[in-house]
């Protein structure tokens, strides 16, 4: 992640201010005109302007380049309409077609939340589905009906297996998210690699060198150089044989129990261009008011304090949270050249 803009530091001068609702219109046009259908335009759009104006900026309009060019490639169906299959009485299966994920997931959505009305829990299976955003959108909105719910997506292999040799894992995100009763839902949402892809790519893109133990040279030798991760080298687990155990755990659920692809299972190599991982995604989410969940919403208000009491300053979400606030008062934060770049792509 980005160093961020602390509240009452000065923002680069090069910085715009865009309404949120612009940027999403903004976003579905550039999305329509590079060939995904307008329901597709539309909920890609969100995704990525909320990306933004949260400062998620790994997976903010920094990633319309990588759309465009991977829709131009013909490696992602931007017209999919994906397929919702009632698999059992807690388990829906989608095939996203070779279209986008958030398409399929917002397909099966009414189905999803039905079932985990009517019996507590449901789990909602993607494959053959793309995912090339942040996982905290996919989960927020089932805190705010209540419910806590759980995600994970493969991506393409570009991490090493704790003490392997060749890359073989995707970056594999998990997110998190639970009701609370005292503020915003309390979610999280990390990459189980050392460092998101996309954070690597923006580190090489503005020249930093990266702390150690984030990834490897093409030799396999350890490097802080973020170019030279992205130019044959590989990323590492975080957390050594922890995050390697929770990254081999995502490719079974994103991609075995979906049917989707292995992060190493797929080659984009007849589609130059292409940079959206072809995979799966799981979504699991439960009904807390089931059970011994009833008051679960003040049991985590209480966990909250807890951690505030024992010191911890602030709660993964916290920073996304402040930067939403700051941007729907304020605008959206783009610089110039994004904004340019965004134009460019809106027209071309
Ligand atoms: P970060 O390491 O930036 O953050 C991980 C989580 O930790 C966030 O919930 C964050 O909250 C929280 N956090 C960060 N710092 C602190 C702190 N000091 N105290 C408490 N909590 C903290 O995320 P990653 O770099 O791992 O991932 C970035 C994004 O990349 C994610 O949105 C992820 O979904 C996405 N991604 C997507 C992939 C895909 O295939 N689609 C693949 C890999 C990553 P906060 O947000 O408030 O900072
Ligand atoms: O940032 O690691 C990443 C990533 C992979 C796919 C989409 N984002």
């Amino acid at each position: 992640m980005q160093d961020q803009i602390m509240p009452g530091q000065k923002e680069p001068a090069d910085t715009v201010r865009i309404p949120v609702e612009a940027l999403r219109t903004l976003l579905a046009r550039i999305f329509e005109r590079h060939g995904t259908s307008a329901e597709a335009a539309a909920i890609l759009a969100r995704n990525v302007a909320d990306a933004q104006r949260d400062g998620a900026d790994s997976h903010g309009v920094f990633r319309m380049p990588a759309y465009v060019s991977t829709l131009a490639s013909g490696w992602v169906d931007g017209q999919a309409v994906p397929v919702v299959t009632d698999a059992a009485p807690g388990f829906i299966s989608v095939d996203a077609c070779n279209g986008f994920a958030q398409p399929a997931h917002q397909a099966a959505q009414p189905l999803l939340l039905e079932k985990v009305r009517s019996q507590g829990i449901a789990l909602l299976a993607i494959h053959d589905s793309h995912h090339f955003a942040a996982l905290w959108p996919d989960v927020e909105p089932y805190a705010r009906h209540g419910f806590v719910a759980l995600t994970f997506v493969n991506s393409m292999a570009c991490v090493v297996p704790h003490g392997g040799k060749h890359p073989l894992f995707g970056t594999n995100p998990i997110a998190f998210a639970a009701p609370r009763a005292g503020g915003e839902p309390l979610v999280f949402d990390l990459a189980t690699s050392a460092m998101a892809h996309g954070d690597i790519q923006i580190a090489a893109r503005e020249g930093r060198q990266l702390p150690p133990g984030q990834g490897v040279d093409s030799e396999g030798s350890p490097t802080c150089d973020p170019q030279a991760m992205l130019d044959g080298g590989a990323l590492l687990p975080f957390g050594g044989h922890k995050g390697s155990a929770l990254s081999m755990m995502v490719e079974l659920l994103a991609a075995a129990l979906t049917g989707g692809n292995f992060s190493f299972g797929f080659s984009w190599a007849d589609h130059p261009g292409a940079q959206t991982p072809r995979t799966g995604q799981l979504l699991i989410v439960i009904d807390p008011a089931r059970g011994a969940g009833a008051n679960f919403a003040q049991r985590a208000e209480a966990l909250v304090q807890a951690m505030h009491d024992a010191g911890q300053p602030r709660l993964p979400g916290d920073r996304r949270y402040r930067q939403r606030r700051e941007s729907l008062e304020l605008g959206v934060a783009l610089s110039e050249a994004d904004l340019a770049m965004l134009t460019k792509l809106a027209e071309g």
